[in-house]
């Protein structure tokens, strides 16, 4: 079971003693652990080893969770935790994600009303019956409406590609205001973390509330959730919440630091600044009451004798201690990709032409690429057969020839031959041999059989890893952002068969992918492991997706040495090929 899991075990026990209206520190106890587990970069399992001890070294675990976690890891579920669930309804854990009701009035509405769940609560209001429980009223009946609305709109994080998309709306339409000097945005997005919560943006006027007011009358607005003098809260009409914030120019790169987060990384600086004597706040540093720096965030890192943390790294990962010894990565940048090795055509799903991609990614600066198209059957109706890749094969070689004519005035470019190809349940691919060694790329992927126990997917994919024609694992998770949970696999296995089969992992850039995760790139890394970086590009336009798998890639802590496809096409192939 992977930290995600865990974290979400502890955050379900920690909702539902809140709502029994247990104890405040036990339920605190369980949501501060869920919060540590989560951002946590080295997985539970590995820190492990069969002794609970290890686990009661991190911090807010203690014997009692440390056992939960063991639980967990070997038996794969919690007993006080399914016994919980057993007596408990699960609607009422919906109902506490609606804005604007905790648990006390989860109960108050499941013990008056027998409300336990979404569509319960929204007859209930819409029927009048909420205004007249206590300490309710027709206008908290009313916002509940409202944030019913929202939910259903939004009721998960938004995926970062449509962060990126509001951000840059709202950003356009603020900079309209005459009365703001200076605009960023800040937290999780800044991070570039692979889903976003809300949107954080600060500015520097010296006429705050004039700018508030222009703020709350976005035309995407949907409700004003506060308009204070230097903070104010706005829902967009898509459920977002874009929360706005008036900084002082001489303390805007303490407040870029501070709400740029993350939480965990803020809380290690304070301690780091603690230990030289100094204080940072979201105002700046102080020595004494006197402050020292906080225009700009690189003076506050440089004041306690370390170097600019970027804030792909604010994750509180080691990168407090690798600043310190020098030792923070040099990281991947878009601009060291060669190629892109996962991209689709008209021949299987995709939506385009052969020689209208080559020439895109050529036009675009890059060397090469590779066409994967998938495999027959499996993942999608229109896959390949043997005979229609040989004749895709002939295709290629024409373009190629075409793109060798071109070469003097547009630049030397090539096709690679690829596919993504199944992974079958039995771990064989669904190519024979014969097709597989006359391919440059073979992306393994799993498409199907999701539900298989984690011992049969490891297999499975370790079975797979063993045809000497395989170049990459696709997507190694599996999951779908909102949609689809990362199957059951023992991935610190996959990840050492990768490295010692010199198979490469992939960072598939598609925006409801991100895969491999960033955390897990981290441990691979670490490992030796060796990673490309992918579009998985259906369509043209989708060659953008490979910024989404930088933005991983860097959270991951990799370095441009760490990427395969930032190579020559030469050395790429020597290493992909020394295995047949
Ligand atoms: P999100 O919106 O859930 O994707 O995640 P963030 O990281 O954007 O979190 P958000 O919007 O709640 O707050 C923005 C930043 O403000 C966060 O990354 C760190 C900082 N911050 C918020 N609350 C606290 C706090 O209680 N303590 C500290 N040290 N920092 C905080
Ligand atoms: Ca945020
Ligand atoms: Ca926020
Ligand atoms: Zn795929």
């Amino acid at each position: 079971m992977d930290n995600q899991r865990i974290a979400q075990v502890f955050q379900e026990i920690g909702d539902i003693l809140e709502i029994q209206g247990a104890n405040r520190f036990r339920v605190l106890a369980y949501q501060k652990a869920a919060l540590t587990i989560s951002e946590m970069g080295e997985e539970l399992k590995g820190l492990y080893k069969g002794d609970p001890k290890e686990l009661e070294k991190l911090p807010g675990i203690g014997k009692d969770l440390a056992l939960k976690i063991e639980e967990l890891l070997t038996v794969g579920k919690c007993q006080y935790h399914q016994e919980l669930l057993k007596k408990f309804d699960k609607g009422l854990l919906d109902i506490l994600r609606v804005r604007g009701i905790g648990p006390k009035k989860v109960k108050l509405f499941f013990e008056e009303l027998g409300v336990n769940s979404i569509e319960k609560l929204r007859k209930a209001a819409k029927d009048g019956k909420l205004r007249e429980l206590p300490k309710m009223g027709e206008k908290s009946e009313a916002e509940i409406l409202v944030a019913l609305d929202e939910f259903e709109k939004h009721s998960e994080r938004m995926m970062l590609s449509e962060a990126i998309h509001q951000k840059d709306l709202i950003l356009e339409y603020m900079k309209g205001c005459k009365d703001v000097t200076k605009l960023e945005y800040a937290g999780s997005l800044r991070r570039m973390k692979e889903t976003i919560g809300d949107l954080d943006i600060l500015c520097v006027s010296t006429k705050p509330a004039e700018v508030m007011e222009y703020f709350v009358k976005y035309e995407h607005t949907a409700n004003v959730i506060a308009q204070g003098a230097t903070k104010s809260s706005i829902i967009l009409d898509i459920g977002v919440q874009v929360d706005l914030r008036v900084i002082p120019a001489e303390s805007f790169g303490a407040a870029m630091h501070y709400f740029t987060g993350s939480k965990e990384h803020n809380v290690a600086l304070r301690d780091y600044a603690k230990k030289h004597g100094m204080k940072v706040n979201e105002y700046g540093v102080f020595k004494g009451e006197k402050m020292i720096a906080g225009k700009t965030e690189e003076e506050i890192y440089k004041l306690f004798g370390l170097p600019y943390i970027p804030p792909v790294l604010r994750e509180n990962r080691g990168e407090m201690e690798a600043a310190r010894k020098k030792k923070l990565p040099k990281l991947v940048e878009f601009e060291d990709l060669k190629g892109d090795l996962h991209v689709h055509s008209e021949w299987s799903d995709g939506t385009d032409e052969i020689g209208e991609i080559a020439r895109a990614y050529r036009d675009a600066g890059f060397e090469y690429m590779a066409l994967t198209d998938h495999s027959p059957v499996v993942a999608v109706a229109n896959g390949l057969s043997p005979d229609r890749f040989k004749k895709q094969w002939k295709e290629i070689d024409t373009v190629n020839e075409e793109l060798k004519k071109e070469a003097k005035t547009k630049g030397d470019f090539i096709i690679l031959k690829g596919t993504e190809c199944d992974i079958m349940p039995d771990g064989s691919l669904n190519l024979p041999d014969s097709i597989l060694k006359n391919m440059d790329i073979v992306v393994a992927s799993v498409h199907s059989r999701f539900k298989m126990s984690e011992k049969e997917m490891t297999e499975r994919v370790l079975k797979a890893f063993k045809n000497p024609y395989v170049t990459q694992f696709g997507h190694p998770s599996g999951r779908l952002i909102n949609q689809r949970e990362p199957y059951a696999i023992d991935m610190n296995k996959v990840i050492q068969a990768a490295v010692d089969l010199g198979i490469a992992l992939e960072i598939d850039g598609q925006p409801s992918r991100l895969d491999i995760f960033d955390y897990h790139a981290k441990i691979a890394k670490e490992k030796g492991a060796k990673f490309t970086i992918d579009s998985d590009a259906h369509a043209i336009g989708q060659m953008e997706f490979l910024h989404y798998g930088i933005s991983v890639a860097q959270r991951g802590w990799l370095e441009k040495e760490d990427v395969l496809n930032t190579l020559p096409l030469k050395k790429l192939l020597q290493f992909f090929h020394k295995r047949r």
